[in-house]
């Protein structure tokens, strides 16, 4: 599995991020019940003193991550899109939680377990790239208790 590595390894040459600005609390993962399904990453993003814009979100155990909303429609069905990229205002919490923004994990790795904490990396319009430590819970856990 020498791609994992290789993926890290690219994950870990990244950029720095300064002070006063977007700050990353609560990250979670709910793994999926099976392997091959995807997971789904979520966190709260404190802003910082100016406006930022969130346009990627990585995550060290999954190959692929995309920036979702679900919407409940008029029928009471749910559905997602794809969030090209999340606005995050100055001074305003702005939340990845169930039922609403999420990030979805695609092709995680199989070895990844429940109670570990895995690498999310944030990337912002203006260069600006944060990690954060995201606690994994299973498919049918409650999330973390913060
Ligand atoms: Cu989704």
């Amino acid at each position: 599995m020498t791609r994992w590595w290789m993926l890290m390894a690219v994950v870990t040459l990244g950029g720095c991020s300064g002070p006063g600005r977007v700050t990353v609390d609560d990250a979670w993962i709910r793994l999926p019940a099976v392997t091959g399904r995807p997971g789904v990453a979520y966190f709260t993003l404190e802003g910082g003193p100016s406006n930022a814009t969130l346009i990627n979100v990585s995550a060290d155990i999954a190959i692929r991550a995309e920036m979702h909303e679900s919407m409940t429609g008029a029928g009471g069905m749910t559905s997602m899109k794809p969030l090209a990229s999340v606005a995050v205002p100055a001074g305003t919490d702005t939340v990845f939680a169930p039922g609403g923004r999420h990030v979805m994990l695609f092709d995680i790795n199989p070895k990844a377990k429940v109670g570990r904490i895995y690498n999310l990396t944030l990337n912002f319009s203006n260069g600006a790239r944060i990690y954060a430590g995201a606690m994994t819970v299973g498919a049918a856990d409650p999330a973390p208790d913060f």
